[in-house]
């Protein structure tokens, strides 16, 4: 008779999971133990929990599957409370295993006694107590199904000796189901959603991260309703490459026509987006198509809710669409974005090549240019979501991940791991944040142990730089955001990775190349400019105070890399074309 743990894991094996990140301690020594034993599955020892839930995050980002991490009773899941938050507020699905002290002893202030099925209520959308064996395997799939079915975390809370007793119930063989179906909206709806766009003048769609696998249905919606189309960080890489209708990003990252497209038009739609900056939205004449019922209008005044996925839902209105006759509309914002775009590469452009310290952006653009077409990056909090935002060029096989909704720092190289344990032959680039890299430090240590050939490059400006510019535009004076520098590359080298450091412009081509060759692991410390940002001329000295800021379209001025060649590009067979620089 198997034991419970080891039915957790036949369990976790007939969900596809092939390994489990986490560090292993007392509680949890049965079900690590029953991993050592089990073909297919593997530990992945990181150096912190929190780790192993963001490399746990990132695999569930990147493939839609379930992924697995786990921490010991008390402090070894407390760790984890951060990645966990990450990979629910990102809507992916990851079960936790969290193991528990003794069952006799809970209720005791026993050592290292904490309620793991309270701490993390608010990160999951499961939580529970296997307080008997009977309980198993049911719970295990109930957990699995929680975390696919709602999209998020759920966590088993196990106690060691719960674990070791033997199985009461077999295993069996029904696999949890992980993967989702189709959402197609009511007829009445895409009736109306037809009624609506065939009588607006003028209509733009507004893109998030739900219209992944929808980018042919979205361009031939754009292509008939003639709509520029706009997009949120998350929607960008399903969305901005081979786009003739691209009007650039919103928000406070944001850049080119977007805000403009979103607001003068007859319409909006909203497609998959749950787009959380409503200033930024026009609070008005909108409508939203969204697969998850709970966050149709939440952000915005609905004119129409339409409960449905995206290209299931386009594909549902497109037959009822009449052409536009009239791209004047699409014309005017499509020349509007290029000249946005022509304006800060020019204030950008100047002196950048010869810059020191380095000016990031123009390490970002070099990075875009040396990466393959099918890297990933992960992305730091922080600048190099700025960076990423403007510099990374999508193309459909490219991967950009972040903590784009929960917002942590450190979840680059984390998630970096948990990336390139998934695909072992891509390109896996993050991009680091010093602040970020510095917060977990240790984890360069699980890239040498497990040789994985992730490519750090670090954004060393010995500053918390998105902060120190946050203070700035709110009239604050700089206050604890720059510390002493750090030779990341000595580091890295000192942990048997391979690194380089650079301080001269000239050096970052070669450098880069260097570093993405290199067969395994490695460190790119860029020494950059903490003052390399500039605050756009037309924001008044009220519009700095608070949150003012979040009115005022584009906070950030700067580079936008081959954005600028798409927008020409984009541009080039619109009337008066030739008024542009
Ligand atoms: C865990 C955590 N602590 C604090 C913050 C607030 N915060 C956001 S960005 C940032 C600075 C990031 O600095 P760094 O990684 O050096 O990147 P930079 O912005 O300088 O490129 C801070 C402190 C956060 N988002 N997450």
């Amino acid at each position: 008779m198997s034991t419970v743990a080891e039915q957790l894991i036949d369990v976790l094996r007939q969900a596809g999971v092939t390994r489990v990140y986490g560090v292993v301690g007392d509680s949890l020594n049965p079900f690590v133990d029953a991993i050592r034993r089990t073909e297919g599955i593997e530990w992945v020892h990181v150096r912190n929990e929190e780790a192993g839930a963001f490399a746990a995050a990132a695999e569930a980002q990147l493939t839609g599957r379930v992924a697995v991490c786990a921490g010991s009773c008390g402090p070894g899941n407390t760790h984890l409370i951060q990645g966990l938050y990450d990979a629910h507020r990102s809507g992916v699905p990851v079960l936790a295993i969290a193991s528990q002290i003794p069952t006799a002893q809970i209720g005791t202030s026993f050592f290292q006694e904490t309620h793991p099925e309270r701490l993390f209520v608010e990160c999951s959308h499961y939580c529970e107590l296997v307080s008997q064996a009977g309980q198993m395997p049911r719970l295990a799939r109930v957990a699995i199904q929680h975390a696919v079915g709602r999209g998020g975390v759920a966590v088993l809370v196990t106690p060691g000796d719960v674990l070791n007793r033997s199985a009461e119930h077999p295993t069996g063989q029904h696999a949890p189901v992980t993967e989702r179906g189709t959402v197609v909206p009511p007829d009445h709806q895409v009736h109306e959603l037809a009624n609506r766009l065939n009588a607006a003048r003028t209509v733009t769609l507004f893109c998030g991260a739900g219209v992944r696998g929808a980018h042919d249905e979205v361009m031939a919606l754009a292509g008939k309703l003639a709509s520029p189309v706009g997009h949120s960080l998350r929607g960008k890489e399903w969305i901005q490459y081979d786009n003739p209708y691209d009007v650039g990003m919103s928000g406070l990252l944001g850049y080119g026509a977007c805000y403009d497209a979103t607001h003068d038009a007859e319409l909006l739609l909203l497609l998959g987006t749950d787009f959380p900056y409503d200033a930024f939205l026009p609070q008005r004449h909108t409508v939203q198509v969204e697969h998850d019922l709970t966050r149709l209008g939440r952000r915005t005044p609905l004119d129409l809710a339409v409960h449905g996925d995206v290209a299931a839902t386009v594909r549902a209105v497109l037959p009822r669409l009449q052409q536009k006759p009239d791209r004047s509309f699409l014309d005017a914002m499509l020349r509007k974005h290029a000249r946005a775009l022509e304006d800060v590469v020019d204030a950008y452009t100047r002196q950048i090549e010869d810059h020191v310290p380095i000016h990031p952006e123009y390490a970002a653009k070099i990075l875009d240019e040396v990466a393959s077409d099918d890297a990933v990056f992960t992305v730091d909090t922080g600048m190099c979501n700025v960076w990423a935002a403007r510099y990374l060029t999508p193309n459909g096989r490219r991967r950009v991940i972040g903590s784009f909704l929960h917002g942590t720092m450190a979840n680059a190289l984390p998630h970096a791991i948990g990336a390139q344990f998934v695909y072992p032959g891509r390109q896996v680039i993050s991009m680091s944040g010093d602040g970020g890299l510095g917060m977990l430090l240790g984890e360069l240590l699980t890239v040498a142990l497990h040789r994985l050939p992730v490519k750090i490059v670090t954004f060393n400006n010995s500053s918390l730089g998105m902060v120190k510019l946050e203070m700035l535009v709110s009239g604050l004076p700089d206050f604890e955001t720059d510390h002493a520098s750090v030779n990341y590359a000595a580091i890295a080298k000192a942990a048997g990775i391979h690194a380089v450091r650079i301080e001269q412009p000239t050096d970052i081509r070669a450098g880069l190349e260097d570093a993405l060759n290199h067969p395994g692991p490695a460190l790119v410390d860029l020494v950059t400019d903490p003052n390399a940002l500039s605050i756009p001329p037309h924001i008044s000295g009220s519009q700095m105070a608070g949150f003012a800021l979040a009115a005022t379209k584009v906070v950030l001025s700067g580079g936008v890399g081959q954005m600028l060649q798409m927008a020409r590009a984009n541009v080039r067979n619109v009337p008066g074309a030739a008024l542009l620089r």
